[in-house]
């Protein structure tokens, strides 16, 4: 795992003073010492590491993101309730509820999130060890292991009283929504940059009517609204790094209602291709059929006993639109000034946005086959 190595890029900076009196608010069972280098490569909240000062124990220390998650107290509500109730089913099951899910380190106070004086929310976590976090694909068997992971955790929340999640995020999968506030980016063309994406703008264009897909099968009654994690990027997931094992799934700012082609979507988004999310050569740029493939059968073999037909179609669909969201998000912000996402580079966000559209395009290719392998022979 690498530092952003760019850091004059970041949005805010943190300086180590108050990294270190955000430390001293935890109970980490002593004191602890502190590196002002963002650990990590999440593209919203700001992550450290902090060692306990004999060096037997370390931690990670984030400072949530205040303009994405504007209700740091509520989010930490879900982030413990959704833990609690993982925790149960992990002993149930016989597993280590340590690595196997978050641990939140509570403030001295008892709190589980600490407020600083600037406004910021920061909270901690146990350093779940010996563990590997992919930014791409290495190999078949660890996508499916990433597959099999999120479809238990989707499994195991399938009972979880979804009516006392706070919204972390609001409409944060509304896909017609990402597109009406690219409209409007657009239209306003803060910094004159429109004038630089003419075809990703024709193309956004053209996929209007795909947008509304999803949320109009919900409304339909023909897919169910689930508990998801609805930001399921192959690196929000914590594989052993001794046994090959899926072992925690984390970044669960963002655990809310949602649809398990959110879920899905979004990984095949990240790892059924074998390039960077910010690949700036788009030569490079290959959506792979068979890894999608070997992520489906994973995620279906551990979600899908009680799924309907059109909610395994529906994958499918989640595929293409969270690709597609995503592009229209990344370029949403950069022709706002690159305000949401973490950069590490002029046209960051420009790249992100084009490395999506070109995944969208060839999904569409082969978008018949995408359906028969998520729901083959209509079963
Ligand atoms: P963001 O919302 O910015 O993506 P994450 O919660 O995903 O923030 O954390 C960023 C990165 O930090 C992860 O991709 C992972 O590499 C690492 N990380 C986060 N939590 C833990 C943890 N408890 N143990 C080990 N690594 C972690
Ligand atoms: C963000 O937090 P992180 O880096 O795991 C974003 C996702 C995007 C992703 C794109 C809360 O995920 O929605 O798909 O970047 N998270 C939030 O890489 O907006
Ligand atoms: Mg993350």
């Amino acid at each position: 795992m690498k530092y952003n190595e760019n850091e004059e890029f970041m949005m805010k900076s943190v300086t180590l003073s108050l990294l270190q009196s955000a430390a001293n608010a935890f109970d980490f069972g002593g004191p602890v010492l502190c590196d002002a280098h963002h650990y990590g490569e999440g593209h919203i909240n700001d992550t450290f590491v902090v060692w306990r000062e004999d060096h037997s124990k370390r931690f990670i220390l984030q400072r949530i993101n205040t303009d994405t998650f504007t209700n740091p107290v509520g989010l930490m509500e879900n982030v413990c309730g959704v833990t609690r109730h993982l925790r149960a089913k992990i002993l149930a099951e016989g597993g280590d509820p340590a690595r196997e899910t978050l641990n939140v380190i509570p403030t001295l106070s008892g709190s589980t999130c600490y407020l600083d004086a600037d406004g910021g929310a920061w909270r901690a976590y146990d350093f779940v060890e010996d563990t590997i976090c992919l930014q791409q694909v290495g190999s078949e068997a660890d996508f499916r292991t990433v597959a099999e992971t999120l479809g238990k955790f989707q499994n195991q929340l399938e009972d979880y009283p979804a009516s006392t999640l706070h919204e972390t995020i609001a409409r944060f999968h509304d896909t017609p929504n990402r597109y009406a506030n690219f409209e409007k980016a657009l239209a306003a063309d803060a910094l004159g940059r429109a004038k630089n994406i003419t075809s990703e703008i024709e193309f956004i264009h053209a996929r209007e009517q795909d947008c509304h897909v999803l949320l109009d099968q919900l409304a339909a009654g023909e897919i169910p609204l689930r508990v998801t994690h609805n930001d399921t990027k192959i690196n929000n997931v914590l594989i052993d790094a001794a046994t090959g094992k899926g072992i925690c799934v984390i970044d669960l700012d963002t655990v809310m209602p949602g649809l398990s082609a959110y879920d899905f979507g979004d990984s095949i988004r990240t790892g059924a291709n074998d390039c960077a999310e910010d690949e700036p050569d788009q030569s490079k740029v290959h959506f792979d059929l068979h890894l999608y493939e070997v992520f489906a059968k994973g995620y279906l073999s551990t979600a899908g006993a009680s799924m309907s037909i059109a909610e395994k179609k529906s994958l499918a669909w989640g595929a293409r639109l969270m690709t597609l969201e995503c592009g229209i998000r990344f370029l949403t912000d950069y022709l706002e000034g690159d305000h949401y996402f973490h950069i590490a580079r002029p046209d960051h966000n420009l790249d992100r946005a084009r490395t999506q559209f070109t995944l969208v395009r060839q999904m569409e290719e082969v978008f018949d086959q995408m359906l028969e392998i998520v729901c083959p022979d209509n079963h």
